[in-house]
């Protein structure tokens, strides 16, 4: 409705600049389909585990002309001159991708590493068009410096950002650009020091140049208008909500919304840097799993247009159900982590999304939990254009310092990075929170602060987080106080993997004080993929597959508001947190091994799903 839409108008139009280190730019939207210049390829590096191209020998930060400041280009004057820093062709680092997997020695490293590239830019492109630099994410901290001065700052290793570059500072050739990336953990940060997975660190994802007009359509927000209590969408008359964020203050105009294929193109007066608007669409053919159907939607304000591909579908929860396009759904899911096995590194493009969406649709999957962090854009446009339902986190993780206010309002920053990314991808029905936070008063004051932060500025989609299940007096209880503001209850438990034996399952009574849909967010057991042994010992594929086993029939013994499941998890990841003879660094709870094998327990899910979607909902 048109309350929530406020809400995000608001947001977009500044909220957030006020919390910004550097004038940050709020979050250009649809940037594939703008005008842009690659900057991928290869980078220079210089290692700097003592940060001495930051910090002087009095550990002073350098001043911005400091001729050692590793963001200045260390070209000696003269024979006599000393520098003690340059980038040579020796050290190069493939971007986007993590520096973890590029060289040996840097297998374990966390730190800071500087990058640097120069690039052109051609004076064509350049005329009258204003120049951002967007980075689609740099793991963790990025400090930005262009021809020898400092563009901004962004803390948060898997979600976009981009800065302006001022026209003064851009050059038609040779422009020195340089980036400092630090993924050093900190108890401070989002996520904290601990978490089960590899702390890959760099230039994780893709770093353009985009070109854009003096006004330009920043970010958009379109979808159906929530049906009330989970009511089926009109097929015809179809009502629109959304609203349009412009740069550079327009002097009035009009914005234009046009979808060719229905026929549909309207204006709206442009009075400020907002434009909120409603439609009505003739008929629509809703986007599902079964036939993602997606239209070319076209905004245009003066000399800027954007388009890309939305699909139209809404999401509700009604009692016990999750409603899709008003019908109830059940999610055939998996967890999956953004990391490509053997040798293990970050995904980081379209064949990585193919590669593990792939698998996904391999084990009969309508639904992935992306898991702990936003994943790559790729991936999000993919489970679009294949029909896949996604539940989408930040990696508010385990321990984060929860009573420490700046802690929440870097959470926060990473919420809405990633809400203002993906806000029109129709695959996108949950936004999570946050995953197994230990339950305690000041804990869920930010959790659920999180939660209606959540609403708030995306009222289209489910809020959700991964909550915790124990075992007592015989029964599985769910009665953590975040589920009251959840729309669904969903928990991860691992009963016969770090609690009792999988025949456990049989006799498990399940409990939950609250009268929501139930998703079983995890549940999973390690094997070596090629370990085989009987059933009863741990680590073999055979113990794996027992687990699946007993947990898919007490899947189907669960409570009538039983939603669906993720298990853990689609494929083996590295975690250093995972050391004995059969993990060797590694969390083996993949149904695929590190090496691609598929294990046995892939098999057992996958027959469950194929049952599943044999079934009636
Ligand atoms: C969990 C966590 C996940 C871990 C997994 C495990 O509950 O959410 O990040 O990797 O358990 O393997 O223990």
């Amino acid at each position: 409705s048109f309350g929530s839409l406020r809400v995000g108008i608001g947001l977009v139009c500044g909220l957030f600049s006020c919390h910004m280190l550097l004038a940050q730019t709020p979050l250009i939207g649809n940037v594939p389909g703008r005008s842009t210049q690659s900057l991928n390829g290869t980078w220079h590096y210089i290692v700097d585990p003592y940060e001495t191209g930051y910090y002087d020998y009095r550990y002073q930060e350098r001043k911005e002309t400091d001729g050692e400041a590793y963001w200045n280009n260390p070209v000696p004057k003269n024979k006599t001159d000393r520098k003690e820093h340059a980038y040579v062709d020796a050290n190069t680092l493939e971007v986007p991708g993590d520096w973890n997997s590029q060289a040996p020695e840097f297998l374990y490293y966390e730190g800071t590493v500087w990058y640097q590239r120069t690039f052109d830019v051609a004076a064509a492109q350049r005329q009258g068009q204003r120049a951002f630099l967007y980075f689609g994410a740099v793991n963790y901290q990025a400090e930005v410096y262009l021809n020898g001065r400092k563009l901004g700052s962004h803390k948060g290793g898997f979600t976009a950002f981009n800065f302006e570059i001022p026209d003064t500072l851009l050059r038609d050739a040779d422009n020195f650009l340089v980036v400092k990336v630090d993924n050093k953990r900190a108890p401070d940060e989002v996520p904290t020091v601990n978490t089960d997975w590899w702390n890959y660190g760099g230039i994780t994802r893709d770093v353009h140049l985009i070109w854009v007009p003096d006004t330009f359509i920043q970010n958009y927000f379109i979808q159906l208008e929530r049906p009330a209590d989970g009511a089926a969408p009109r097929k015809r008359k179809v009502p629109v909500a959304g609203w349009v964020k412009l740069n550079g203050a327009p002097s009035g105009g009009q914005l234009t919304v046009e979808i060719p294929e229905l026929k549909v193109r309207e204006s709206f007066p442009a009075t400020g840097d907002s434009v909120a608007f409603q439609l009505t669409l003739p008929s629509v053919e809703l986007w599902s799993p079964e036939s993602p159907k997606r239209y070319e939607v076209r905004f245009r304000m003066g000399e800027d247009e954007v388009s890309e591909r939305i699909g139209f579908r809404t999401i509700a929860v009604q009692g016990k159900d999750v409603l899709l396009n008003g019908q109830p759904i059940f999610m055939r899911g998996i967890s999956v982590h953004g990391e490509i096995p053997d040798p293990g590194r970050r995904a980081n493009s379209e064949d990585d999304a193919a590669q593990l969406l792939g698998w996904a649709h391999e084990l009969g999957c309508n639904m992935v939990r992306l898991a702990h962090y936003p994943h790559s854009e790729q991936t999000t446009r993919l489970a679009d254009s294949l029909g896949i339902l996604v539940w989408s986190e930040i990696p508010v993780y385990w321990t984060i310092d929860f009573g420490n206010l700046a802690v929440l309002t870097k959470a926060k920053h990473q919420l809405h990075e990633m809400i203002a990314r993906d806000q029109n991808r129709a695959s996108i029905i949950i936004w999570s929170v946050g995953n197994e936070t230990p339950v305690s008063p000041v804990r869920t004051a930010f959790m659920s602060d999180l939660a209606k932060t959540a609403r708030a500025w995306d009222g289209s989609r489910l809020i959700s987080a991964a909550l915790e299940v124990h075992y007592t007096g015989g029964k599985n209880v769910i009665d953590d106080p975040l589920g009251q503001y959840t729309d669904l209850v969903s928990v991860n438990e691992y009963l016969g993997w770090y609690g009792g034996l999988p025949d456990n399952c049989r006799t498990a009574i399940w409990e939950t004080s609250y009268d929501k849909p139930l998703f079983i967010s995890e549940t999973g057991a390690g094997a070596k993929a090629g370990f085989h042994a009987d059933s009863l010992t741990r680590w073999s594929e055979e113990y794996q597959a027992w687990y699946f086993r007993e947990q898919v029939a007490m899947m189907k013994r669960m409570p009538d508001n039983f939603v669906g499941l993720s298990p853990w998890v689609l494929v083996d990841f590295r975690s250093p947190k995972r050391n004995n003879q059969y993990q060797q660094g590694w969390n083996r709870k993949g149904l695929i091994g590190s090496d691609g094998q598929k294990k046995e327990a892939f098999s057992v899910l996958n027959a469950y799903y194929e049952e599943m979607k044999a079934q009636p909902t």
